[in-house]
Order: structure tokens, then C-alpha cells, then sequence
């Protein structure tokens, strides 16, 4: 772990961090039950289980007052209607917001509290996004053919709670319709 300040480089064109300490991969297996079409996700998960996505990490440690920060790349994809997405988290330590910043392709953030309100934020490149304390969120992919690349910024002692969000998925969802992205209600929530 650098005891010094550091900085490091994102390789042009794929936003790949020239330095980094963690490397995490999830294949579309890794979003079992969220992806509205049942079918259609096990058929791709048949046909080999391609990579959905990456994320590059800068490790500091776990600890308020320590920021973690990387690079997330969502490769461009669709499960029936349904574009490619993260498995998406609340922060264990509810109280903790995040900074995104999107480099490159076109994509959104899908966010929801617990309270049962909902926001969705269409990202592009140079924008930035703020996900507030208490907002679980999740990252889409809306592009055919490029990948979503986005920075993020969290607290350190933030954790990530994967299981609330794995019981019902988020309450809205993104569906191509008629060639457009929208946002529809999810039904496992009752909509
Ligand atoms: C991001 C996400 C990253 C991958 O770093 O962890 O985009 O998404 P999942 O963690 O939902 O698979 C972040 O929000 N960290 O807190
Ligand atoms: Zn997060």
C-alpha cells in the first residue's frame, strides 16, 4: 500500500488504469434472477457465460477518511429487452454516497432508497454523477456496440450490501422499446 500521494494514467481509448491492485470480473451468471427475461439470460449463460464486466481498483484501506476509487467497464449487451447492467449494492454503511464520472459510451445509473423512491440518470461522457448517502445504485449499459467506462469515488468504510438488492432486483428497470431506452416498473416489485 503507497504511503506517499500517488497518481497513475487511464490508457487511452479503453480507460484501463495503468496501475492498479484489484481486478474483479463478473460474467452474466453473476446477476442470477435479475434480469427480467428468465430465459433469455439462461440461454446466454448456456452459450458460455460471456464477461459482462470489469472493474479496476486502487486498494486503499477500508477506513473512513480513505477513498476507493477505480474504473468500472460495462460491456455492451442485452438479455431479451434488457440492457446489460452491474449487479448493483447499497453501501453497507448506509450513509455513505459515491462520485461517478462517465469517460466513455452511454449509459445510466439506476438508483432507489429503501424508503421506495426512485431516480434514474442518463450519463455521458464528461458528466457526473453524485449517487446520495442511503441510494443503492446500478450502472447500465445503453450503447449496442461500445463499452460504458465510468470512475468512481466512495468512502472507504462504505462496504457493499449485494443480498437486499438480490431479493427483488431494483424497483425500475431499462427495456428497449421500440429502438428507445425506457424505464419501466419491475414486476417482482409488484408493478
Ligand atoms: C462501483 C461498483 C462497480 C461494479 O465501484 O462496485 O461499478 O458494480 P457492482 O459492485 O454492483 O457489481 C461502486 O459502486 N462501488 O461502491
Ligand atoms: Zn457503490
Amino acid at each position: 500500500m503507497k504511503t506517499i500521494p500517488f497518481s497513475f494514467d487511464l490508457t487511452p481509448g479503453t480507460f484501463i488504469p495503468t496501475a492498479y491492485d484489484n481486478y474483479i470480473r463478473r460474467q452474466y451468471s453473476a446477476l442470477k434472477g435479475q434480469y427480467l427475461d428468465k430465459a433469455a439470460h439462461e440461454a446466454i449463460i448456456a452459450a458460455g457465460d460471456p464477461l459482462s464486466y470489469e472493474v479496476y481498483e486502487i486498494r486503499r484501506p477500508e477506513l473512513t477518511g480513505e477513498i476507493l476509487h477505480g474504473i468500472s467497464i460495462l460491456h455492451p449487451g442485452k438479455v431479451g429487452d434488457e440492457y446489460a447492467m452491474t449487479k448493483g449494492h447499497f453501501h453497507t454503511v448506509r450513509d455513505t454516497g459515491e462520485v461517478y464520472m462517465c469517460l466513455k459510451g452511454t449509459g445510466a445509473m439506476v438508483m432507489e432508497t429503501e424508503a421506495g423512491e426512485t431516480a434514474v440518470e442518463f450519463l455521458v461522457p464528461g458528466r457526473v454523477l453524485y449517487v446520495l448517502p442511503n441510494w443503492a445504485h446500478r450502472s447500465v449499459n445503453l450503447s449496442a456496440d461500445e463499452d460504458f467506462v465510468i470512475f468512481f469515488a466512495y468512502p472507504g468504510h462504505s462496504g457493499h450490501d449485494y443480498s437486499t438488492i438480490e431479493k427483488y432486483g431494483f424497483r425500475k428497470l431499462l427495456v428497449e422499446r421500440d429502438g428507445q431506452p425506457t424505464i419501466i416498473d419491475n414486476p417482482r416489485w409488484g408493478g
